[in-house]
């Protein structure tokens, strides 16, 4: 019988890369996002048949109970959760930041996927299987100018995956946390409030990661034998590495 997986944010990038990748592995899909347009023309391009659409804000408890709720039973035994819809806002200094893109982060990245991680859980529970993959990031892990909240979303990210493999131990139920770096996707753009240019400028003379790499190391996490649990990758492009610790002189 064809496995389910639950992308949030399949829009776009490593979301929607996963989709068809799933897809053309025999999988369905509950794609989920808040661009319905998006998501009718990738279910049109996948198949109706195989792909349940949600249109539904992360941050909004109500509207995830809702989606969730609307699920067609054929699509009700969810074997993956993937947690990806998250973002970026900004790259200048804390003391700088706007609280409201903070508050912004905070409510995708983190709050959203709590929504999504407590409703879906307990369904994975009673069927003794599963698996929560999160979207992590270098970032949550190593800091840098402007990391700031973003940044902190990830570290979230990543210490709540391994605590949720601390409460899931003897159900079954494996967690991965996926944590690229550098990753060209519509990322860059929505940071930058929608400046295409200063986004197309992060990526510029590099050779960054792809959304289908991505999408390859979550199908590899997903696909290992039901005894196997990766707890996280941590995946940079060749060309990134880390900096040296910064010192500035004559000054604090
Ligand atoms: P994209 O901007 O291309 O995709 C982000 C997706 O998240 C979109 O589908 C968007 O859908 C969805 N999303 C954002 N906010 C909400 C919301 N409030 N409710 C529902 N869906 C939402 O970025 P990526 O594919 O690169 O990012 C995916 C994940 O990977 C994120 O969590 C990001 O932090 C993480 N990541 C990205 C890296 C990179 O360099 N690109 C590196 C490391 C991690 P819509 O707007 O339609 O709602
Ligand atoms: C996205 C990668 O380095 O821009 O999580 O934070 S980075």
């Amino acid at each position: 019988m064809a496995k389910t997986i639950l992308i949030t944010g399949a829009t776009s990038g490593f979301g929607k890369a996963a989709a068809e990748l799933f897809s053309s592995n025999g999988w369905k899909l509950i794609l989920t996002g808040r661009r319905r347009d998006r998501l009718q023309e990738l279910q049109e391009k996948l198949g109706a048949a195989n792909v349940h659409i949600a249109v539904f804000d992360v941050r909004d408890r109500q509207q995830v109970e809702a989606a969730i709720q609307e699920i067609p039973r054929e699509f009700q035994d969810i074997d993956i959760l993937l947690n990806n819809a998250g973002l970026a806002l900004g790259l200048g200094p804390a003391q700088e930041a706007d609280l409201d893109e903070w508050e912004t982060m905070v409510d995708t990245n983190i709050k959203g996927l709590l929504y999504m991680t407590r409703r879906i859980l307990p369904m994975m529970v009673a069927r003794g299987t599963g698996h929560v993959i999160n979207l992590g990031s270098v970032a949550g892990s190593w800091p840098y100018p402007g990391g700031n909240t973003y940044g902190a979303t990830k570290a979230f990210v990543q210490q709540f995956s391994r605590n949720l493999r601390t409460d899931l131990q003897g159900t079954g139920i494996r967690v991965t946390n996926i944590e690229p770096g550098l990753a060209e996707s519509e990322f860059s753009i929505v940071r930058f409030g929608g400046d295409a240019e200063k986004a197309a400028k992060v990526y510029e003379g590099t050779r960054p990661l792809t959304p289908v790499d991505i999408a390859e190391i979550i199908y590899w996490t997903a696909s290992r034998p039901a005894h196997v649990n990766i707890n996280c990758v941590e995946v940079m492009p060749v060309c990134q590495s880390w900096g040296n610790f910064s010192i500035s002189r004559d000054s604090f």
